[in-house]
């Protein structure tokens, strides 16, 4: 089995670790979702192409990032795996705020609309960047889990939701699931940063899994879910 993969990559280390085998199997699946997301563009009608092409990009990106994630983490490059890591995600997770903002755009959401949730994001990503770098991991990832809480706010009962009412129907039905995904899917993430960081909560059986394999596992979800629900409006839209 390592021999397989070896030649590919700068490291050497273990494919069968379960960091780096889920680094491997996270790239194809980023690789696959971005090929079927831009290969369908052509079938939707123009409104709706954007918002699938965007559900291309945030995989494409993640697929990059991936890439060179599996590298640094067979090399046992800690550190670059962390920062590749969180420029993946502070490009990503604003474009899915774009999501939301595009299928809301019908029921008049506004460009504040979206800086709040992109403003709100990059605090959750800097001060949990900052937490898993720079030690007080605890108090970054409150400040984090903050931020993060404010975003479930926004689109479960502020005024995401309340546009999301207004427009009704399949647009409802989307909001409705990609706000279980901010809700469950995202929760994920600062499981495994608990894994990853020392604090109160390293009495918690999270320990289990390495921080990595939580991330990538949130990452497949969230990433490829996520796109597969706007892929599913932007077909009934069209039809
Ligand atoms: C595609 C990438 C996504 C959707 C990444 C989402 C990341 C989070 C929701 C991260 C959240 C964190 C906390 C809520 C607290 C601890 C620190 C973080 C950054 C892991």
């Amino acid at each position: 089995m390592t021999n397989l993969f070896l030649p590919l990559v700068t490291g050497g280390g273990d494919v069968n670790d379960p960091v780096n085998f889920t680094f491997f199997i996270g790239c194809m699946a980023m690789m696959a979702a971005s090929a079927f997301f831009f290969l369908s563009l052509n079938q939707f009608d123009k409104k709706w192409r954007t918002s699938v092409l965007v559900s291309g990009l945030i995989t494409f990106i993640a697929a990059v990032h991936y890439w060179y994630m599996r590298d640094a983490s067979m090399a046992g490059d800690v550190s670059n795996v962390t920062a590749f890591r969180y420029v993946d995600w502070i490009l990503t997770v604003p474009l899915m705020c774009v999501e939301f903002y595009l299928i809301l755009k019908v029921a008049g959401a506004t460009k504040s609309l979206l800086w709040k949730l992109i403003g709100l994001s990059v605090v959750m990503l800097v001060t949990g960047y900052f937490g898993e770098t720079m030690g007080n991991a605890v108090m970054w990832g409150t400040i984090s889990g903050l931020a993060y809480f404010v975003i479930v706010y926004e689109i479960w009962l502020g005024g995401a939701a309340k546009m999301a009412k207004e427009a009704g129907g399949d647009v409802l039905h989307a909001h409705k699931i990609l706000c279980w995904f901010v809700l469950v899917g995202w929760a994920i993430y600062p499981i495994g940063y608990m894994a990853g960081t020392e604090g109160w909560y390293d009495v918690l059986p999270t320990e289990g899994l390495a921080m990595d394999v939580w991330y990538n596992i949130a990452d497949a979800i969230n990433k490829i879910g996520f796109g597969l629900v706007i892929y599913s409006l932007a077909v009934k839209k069209t039809a």
